[in-house]
């Protein structure tokens, strides 16, 4: 007689997940374990520790009361053997399991892991396809297959079209797929953002944060303000929330930062799709019934549901096609270390420690702060790109390596030389002032070009594109600033290269 342990990942906490279809209630046994070696292989955010642990355990009782038989190791159970393997090997053993079934795990390494387990446990394993996503491996390898280049763009409409989404009589509805040009606005200080999804930890949240107090110390990250939702039902109101307070101004301030608000109105809600609390077609739909119900103009939803039917489905087809190779690329063979203020946020540059104190103390920043503050900063200082993906990694709410590598790899370091963007997204402090209001306050000033108190942004982005014009020149979509860069005078290359090696030597 079959009788299944069916692992559930942290990450895999949705009723309609694949492992559970055809449980047996007779003979199988869902497994669902805290282990340390997944809180600690790389030293994550604590607030991301609690959050994963309290949905966990939200999730078990929702199985529970659903009729499923769960057995359940918490990270303090003194028989806790710390990692997967042990405690699959534990739960077989105890229950006298001869097969295990598990949804594929959503990162290379620990679906490699669990490729392991049937040698070593002697034991049959059924891998099952991820169902939490709008496009599987294969057919994004279809998709993939013969193409030049991949491109978001030709993606998206494809995802579009399959999906039926944003679409009237084949065609894109408005006429066009992307409203992005209407989505540059600048937002004002003093304009009343709508406050972001905040839940009340009960006892058992509340529990789970002084254990990850206790055990985690010495993690990155503020615990205090813990306001996430731990189950799908709250999930599924902040999204609610979401769409009904903040989508109608989503796209007008996509790339809006502002001093002290971290929140904006972005929808805040990676985390929960990224551990299976929501799942992207939910999503999607209710941005687009927002539309259909004159709740939200169109640039709005369809910059939303660009985010989630295309960026977020594509990133995930790009690692799965590249990996394991995309963990080491290094196109610019970039090799500085990770300064300590990424830790700290104690540097005068006002937009990366805005973005940095306000990512300890949430575990979330918004794109923008991601791509255009941070990674801008790694990208034009030549961090290593290995130390930048395990910070990337540890610091966010929502950061599974899946989407995590190529948006740091891909999208902000290039380090892949363009498998996932066609250039790379450099920029001088002009970008950062135009969109925020950080430069008002800081010690730099953004239109010094060079000197002591010129913005750091404004000459390492000619540093950058002179130590690599041998790597870019032949891409058309930088010709202009190679153009620029061509035309400029001996003194003010050497003022950019001096001023750059002066900065570079202050940062460690
Ligand atoms: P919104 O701005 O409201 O967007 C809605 C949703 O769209 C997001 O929740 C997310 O699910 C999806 N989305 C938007 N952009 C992307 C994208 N580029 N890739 C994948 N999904 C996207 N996203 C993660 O989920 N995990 C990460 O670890 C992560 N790391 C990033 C690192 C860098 C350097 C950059 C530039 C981006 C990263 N992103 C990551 C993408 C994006 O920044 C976050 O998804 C977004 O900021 C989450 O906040 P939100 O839920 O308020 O998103
Ligand atoms: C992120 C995370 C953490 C911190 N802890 C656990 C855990 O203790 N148990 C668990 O099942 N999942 C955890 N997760 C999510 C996993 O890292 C994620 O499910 C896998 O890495 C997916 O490949
Ligand atoms: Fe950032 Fe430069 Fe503006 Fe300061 S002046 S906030 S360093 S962009």
């Amino acid at each position: 007689m079959t009788k299944a342990l069916r692992l559930v990942l942290g990450d895999q906490l949705n009723l309609k997940i694949s492992s559970l279809t055809d449980y047996d209630p007779e003979t199988d046994i869902i497994l669902m374990c805290e282990v340390s070696e997944e809180a600690t292989y790389v030293k994550h955010h604590k607030k991301k520790i609690a959050f994963i642990f309290s949905a966990m355990r939200h999730f078990s009782t929702e199985l529970k009361n659903n009729g499923y038989t769960v057995e359940y190791t918490r990270i303090e159970d003194p028989d806790n053997t710390g990692s997967f393997f042990g405690e699959v090997e534990r739960c077989l053993k105890t229950y006298d399991l001869n097969k295990i079934v598990v949804t594929e795990a959503s990162e290379y390494r620990c679906l490699e892991e669990i490729k392991s387990w049937g040698k070593q446990l002697n034991c049959k394993v059924l891998i099952l396809n991820d169902n939490r996503f709008l496009i599987s491996k294969t057919n994004f390898i279809k998709w993939a297959q013969g193409r030049k280049e991949l491109r978001l763009e030709n993606f998206y409409r494809e995802m579009r079209r399959t999906h039926s989404i944003l679409m009237s009589n084949e065609k894109p509805i408005g006429g066009k797929w992307n409203f992005d040009s209407d989505n540059r606005k600048t937002l004002a200080a003093g304009n009343e953002i709508p406050q972001t999804y905040k839940q009340e930890p009960d006892q058992i949240t509340r529990e789970v944060i002084n254990l990850t107090a206790k055990l985690f110390y010495n993690h990155f990250g503020d615990l205090n303000d813990f306001h996430f939702a731990v189950t799908r039902d709250q999930a599924l109101k902040a999204l609610e929330l979401f769409v009904k307070e903040r989508l109608s101004s989503f796209g007008d301030y996509q790339d809006a930062m502002l001093n002290g608000e971290p929140w904006l109105y972005h929808s805040h809600i990676g985390l929960y799709l990224n551990c299976g609390l929501l799942l992207p077609s939910e999503c999607v739909h209710a941005a687009e019934k927002a539309y259909h119900d004159g709740i939200a103009r169109l640039n709005c939803v369809e910059g939303f549901i660009r985010q989630i039917l295309g960026w977020r489905e594509f990133v995930r087809g790009i690692y799965w096609l590249k990996m394991p190779e995309y963990e080491t690329v290094n196109f610019f063979n970039a090799k500085r270390k990770l300064p300590s203020f990424f830790w700290t946020g104690e540097t005068k540059m006002n937009c990366l420690k805005q973005s940095i104190l306000e990512t300890k103390q949430n575990a979330y920043a918004h794109h923008i702060q991601r791509l255009m503050v941070i990674g801008n900063f790694a990208l034009l200082t030549g961090l290593n790109p290995t130390a930048v993906n395990e910070w990337f990694l540890i610091v966010y709410a929502d950061a599974y390596q899946w989407v995590e590598l190529p948006n740091v790899t891909g999208m902000a370091l290039f380090a892949d030389g363009g498998v996932l963007g066609s250039k790379p997204y450099a920029s001088g402090g002009n970008y950062i002032n135009k969109m925020s209001n950080y430069c008002k306050t800081c010690y730099y000033k953004v239109n010094h070009k060079n000197g002591e108190t010129a913005c750091p942004y404004n000459y390492l982005y000619w540093n950058f594109m002179i130590e690599n014009k041998e790597k870019l020149s032949n891409n058309s979509r930088l010709s202009i600033m190679f153009g620029t860069l061509n035309r400029m005078s001996e003194d003010k290359i050497k003022s950019i290269t001096n001023d750059s090696r002066k900065f570079l030597k202050t940062i460690k």
